[in-house]
């Protein structure tokens, strides 16, 4: 008979095996709770907090994100997934700049309907077993719990790097009750290099791994439900207007990740499209065009002004 060791260990591969079936590109387990650093990078969220840098995200306090047990009773561990958005069209439109995770179908929905799947196939395994799916809307410290199970690890951008894909990796999460085998943490890859910090047009990043939400790109056009910007993000916008990937487009280890070729990553017609003739659509126009992104977090109203922000500059 073999032991639990052993027994945890084959179904921790194949539970991982199966993920990538489902078409994620990556796959890692964590133990919770997790080796010490993952205290460091709750205590990181604390410091981030104090100094405001979550600006008006108001919803980043709750307390439930310090701790990944109070998401599911008895949770054990934790399964990490990446999935791989970046598309070989998403270039195409140069003016009118938006970043590459939003431009094909909402990985909220892309991810959570694989781990749906995924949980399935988990019931018919272990069926006494409990697990819970998180996807960006939960209050868990996603890309501390992708740096613990080996996934990647955090960059000087704040960003999760994979080996093989680069940053470009949206991530999902499935908690357990059971105890599965572990894989190696992540260490970091990024030596010397400071591309991200250097390039960061508003110097958002304003230490190496951490983002002050008031200066960035990515805040004000996707969060903020101010009416304008303040001057120097306008100013700076060169082409964003919804989200920025300067400071990734600049990492060396974005350069050579593979495409994901499936429909689910490819731009929407309307991206590909969009121009100055956008800012006479209606709601409905836009509603419609919205649908199935996760562009629809940045309101019709927002839209516009952004377009005319960034139109203002090129004026
Ligand atoms: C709030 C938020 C934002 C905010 C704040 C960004 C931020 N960096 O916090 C804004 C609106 C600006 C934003 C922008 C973007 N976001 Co966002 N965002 C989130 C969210 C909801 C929470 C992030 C968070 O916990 N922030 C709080 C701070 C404290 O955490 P942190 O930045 O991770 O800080 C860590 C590091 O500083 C680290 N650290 C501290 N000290 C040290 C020291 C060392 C040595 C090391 C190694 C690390 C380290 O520990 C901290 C805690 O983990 C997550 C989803 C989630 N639920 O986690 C998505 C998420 C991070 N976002 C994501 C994406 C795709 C983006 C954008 C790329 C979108 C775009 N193209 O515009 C940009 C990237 C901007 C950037 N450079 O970060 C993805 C990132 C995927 C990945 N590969 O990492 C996530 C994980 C969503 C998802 N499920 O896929 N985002
Ligand atoms: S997303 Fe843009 S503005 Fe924000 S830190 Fe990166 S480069 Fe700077
Ligand atoms: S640009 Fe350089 S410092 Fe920034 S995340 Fe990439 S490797 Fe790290």
């Amino acid at each position: 008979m073999k032991d639990i060791t052993q027994n945890n260990k084959e179904f921790s591969n194949k539970l991982k095996k199966r993920a990538i079936f489902e078409g994620f590109a990556v796959s890692r387990i964590a133990s919770i709770p997790g080796s010490s650093r993952l205290k460091l990078r709750t205590k990181a969220l604390e410091r981030w907090l104090a100094n405001n840098y979550h600006s008006e995200m108001k919803w980043m306090e709750s307390e439930k994100r310090k701790n990944i047990e109070s998401l599911l009773e008895g949770a054990k561990s934790v399964l990490t997934v990446g999935f791989n958005y970046l598309n070989e069209e998403q270039k195409q439109n140069s003016k009118f700049k938006i970043g590459k995770y939003g431009q094909g179908e909402d990985y909220h929905k892309v991810i959570f309907k694989k781990l749906k799947k995924l949980g399935k196939w988990i019931d018919n395994e272990i069926p006494n077993c409990k697990w819970k799916i998180c996807v960006d809307t939960s209050p868990l410290l996603e890309k501390a719990w992708a740096e613990e199970a080996g996934l990647g690890w955090i960059g000087k951008n704040s960003n999760i790097i994979n080996k093989e894909y680069g940053s470009w990796l949206t991530l999902g999460f499935i908690i357990l009750n059971k105890e599965l085998t572990p894989d190696n943490k992540s260490l970091s890859l990024c030596g010397k290099c400071e591309k991200c910090i250097e390039k960061c047009p508003t110097n958002a990043i304003t230490e190496p791994f951490v983002i002050n939400s008031d200066l960035c790109i990515a805040y004000h056009t996707i969060e903020s439900r101010h009416h304008s910007f303040p001057e120097f993000i306008e100013r700076n916008l060169n082409g964003w207007i919804a989200g920025c990937d300067i400071c990734q487009d600049v990492c060396p280890w974005n350069k050579t990740a593979p495409f994901n070729k499936s429909i689910e990553a490819a731009p929407k017609k309307w991206i590909k499209n969009l121009n100055i003739e956008s800012l006479n659509w209606d709601e409905k126009r836009w509603e419609e065009n919205l649908k199935g992104t996760t562009l629809k977090r940045i309101k019709p109203w927002m839209w516009r002004r952004n377009i005319k922000a960034m139109l203002k500059q090129k004026l």
